[in-house]
């Protein structure tokens, strides 16, 4: 029976244009979904928009256009964003679709019937920017007299009627899940945060809002519209036919790992966990939250005008380069800045050049000198088989790390067999057998090409474009390309097509001038 593999990113606020953050933490998620794929599991990708709340509902009517209007316009911009970003969904999940409110609905009834919602009046703090409350302690007034969150969001005082959720009551139960996993949280820095958070004491949450009227109906009680975190959480079952727990994909449930921004841990890690055990359902396996990106080593703001499109970021490097760019400059969890100067770097020392300029030297090599078909597998001398035992490692490392969202580690693993690969190229000098052991060339030839076809397999989830691409020259048929598809070594004789490059090198406009 295969195994399933349940993956999700956050679905997006449909309040502004989607940027580089957004594709970030979508490509981490792609990978995981990729990968898993790869290695035989049967995956469930979501993603979609976040599309209630009154943030969305003042974005809208800044915009001078109907509130469904504008919500349609901007997710079909994300779900654009999405395609030209190659983020393999399966599922694109709008909170303003029936599937979804049935389901939210739904889950609030369950929580209700298991008595840990009741009305009440709310008067406190709310940051409309986080669509968050805040406790007294945590406000900070500013030189200039505004009240803000810690986020730096200004908070307005607010006081109406509103059903709370009995947070309170999920203390204990949820600090014993994070002692009993801690795999539930990553990277281990936030479940730290986390910890703390739970431990200074948990107030109940209000849930619902009578001020605007763009959310989630309460049932039963029309004059309230869900407070948008509850709404939006639950898409993570609507997708899956929540309530029906019958539905085919419920299967999927818990979800693997809900990837997110560290902007929005405490409310996957804390809120999400509490609302599913009040509705007696199984939890998610972990969520792990990625770092922050600054712009040139500011933060991305619409004030200051840098917010950067992705689409943009493609158009001039390509898709791969961006991709690779993102997940291997800082460790998956880390914050980092995003540059002209690291990407270029990247681009031409570590794909152009280390893995580039490998297949090319390799592919040129078999296409001239062996007549473009791949050389036989011989038993080979102990550098070839090192070099051939070090690579047919990766999968198996690579399983572990990103199963562990150690998605940058795996990167440098693969990095280290393609350095590997590129001394002994250095070393075996197979341009000078050409003419004295023309037996020898073809074997190592052959040892090159046995293993950047596992470099080729294992980084289809990172660059699915160029390893298609790298994988088709090196006459890897598409049935070849998955992990089980390595312990069948490829027939000799087989025809190369002719090779050709993979990665340009990125010349700046002026130096090229
Ligand atoms: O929070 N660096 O939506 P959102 C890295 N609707 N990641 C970034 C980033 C940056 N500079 N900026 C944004 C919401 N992100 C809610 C989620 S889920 C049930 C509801 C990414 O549109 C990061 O993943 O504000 C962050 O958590 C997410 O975008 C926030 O997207």
């Amino acid at each position: 029976m295969t195994s399933r593999y349940y993956v999700t990113t956050p679905i997006y606020y449909v309040n502004g244009a989607p940027h580089i953050g957004h594709a970030y933490t979508s490509i981490a998620a792609d990978v995981i979904a990729r990968f898993q794929r790869l290695d035989g599991k049967e995956v469930l990708f979501l993603t979609g928009t976040d599309e209630h709340g009154q943030k969305v509902e003042q974005a809208a009517q800044a915009a001078g256009t109907g509130t469904q209007e504008f919500t349609d316009r901007i997710s079909a911009d994300f779900r654009a964003m999405a395609d030209a970003m190659g983020i393999s969904y399966d599922d694109y999940i709008r909170t303003t679709e029936p599937r979804h409110k049935q389901a939210a609905q739904a889950l609030w009834r369950k929580v209700q019937e298991n008595g840990h919602i009741y009305l009440g009046a709310y008067e406190g703090w709310y940051a409309l920017r986080d669509e968050s409350f805040y406790g007294e302690d945590e406000i900070v007034t500013r030189a200039d007299g505004v009240k803000v969150a810690p986020t730096g969001a200004p908070v307005e005082w607010v006081r109406e009627p509103s059903y709370f959720f009995k947070l309170s009551a999920f203390e204990d139960k949820l600090l014993e899940l994070y002692e009993q996993h801690p795999e539930f949280i990553g990277p281990a820095g936030r479940r730290s945060e986390v910890v703390s958070f739970v431990k200074q004491g948990l107030r109940d949450l209000s849930i619902s809002r009578t001020s605007f009227k763009w959310g989630v109906p309460v049932p039963n009680d029309p004059d309230h519209v869900m407070y948008v975190w509850f709404d939006a959480l639950t898409n993570y079952l609507s997708a899956l036919g929540y309530p029906d727990l019958d539905a085919p994909k419920m299967a999927f449930w818990p979800a693997n790992v809900h990837v997110v921004g560290k902007d929005i841990i405490r409310f996957h890690a804390v809120f999400w966990p509490a609302f599913l055990m009040a509705a007696g359902l199984e939890l998610p396996r972990s969520v792990f939250a990625n770092g922050w990106w600054t712009i040139e080593g500011e933060k991305m703001s619409k004030s200051i005008g840098n917010v950067v499109d992705p689409r943009e970021l493609v158009s001039e490097f390509g898709l791969d380069p961006i991709r690779f760019f993102l997940l291997r400059e800082v460790p998956f969890g880390g914050d980092s800045d995003l540059n002209r100067r690291s990407i270029i770097n990247r681009l031409n020392i570590e794909l152009a050049n280390d893995l580039g300029n490998l297949a090319q030297r390799t592919l040129t090599q078999i296409a001239r000198n062996c007549g473009g078909a791949l050389p036989a597998r011989v038993e080979g001398t102990e550098d070839d088989q090192a070099l051939l035992a070090q690579a047919s490692l990766l999968p198996n490392l690579l399983r572990g790390q990103i199963g562990r969202f150690a998605l940058t580690d795996g990167l440098e693993e693969v990095w280290k067999v393609i350095r590997a690969c590129n001394s002994y190229i250095d070393r075996q000098a197979p341009w000078a057998l050409r003419k004295t052991d023309p037996e020898r060339m073809a074997a190592v030839l052959r040892v090159l090409h046995d293993a950047m076809r596992v470099i080729g397999t294992v980084l289809q989830p990172y660059m699915p474009g160029t390893m298609d691409k790298l994988l088709t020259q090196l006459g890897v048929e598409t049935g070849e390309r998955d992990f089980a598809a390595l312990d069948r070594p490829l027939p000799a004789g087989r025809a190369l097509p002719a090779p050709q490059g993979l990665f340009p090198r990125y010349v700046e406009p002026e130096e090229k001038a």
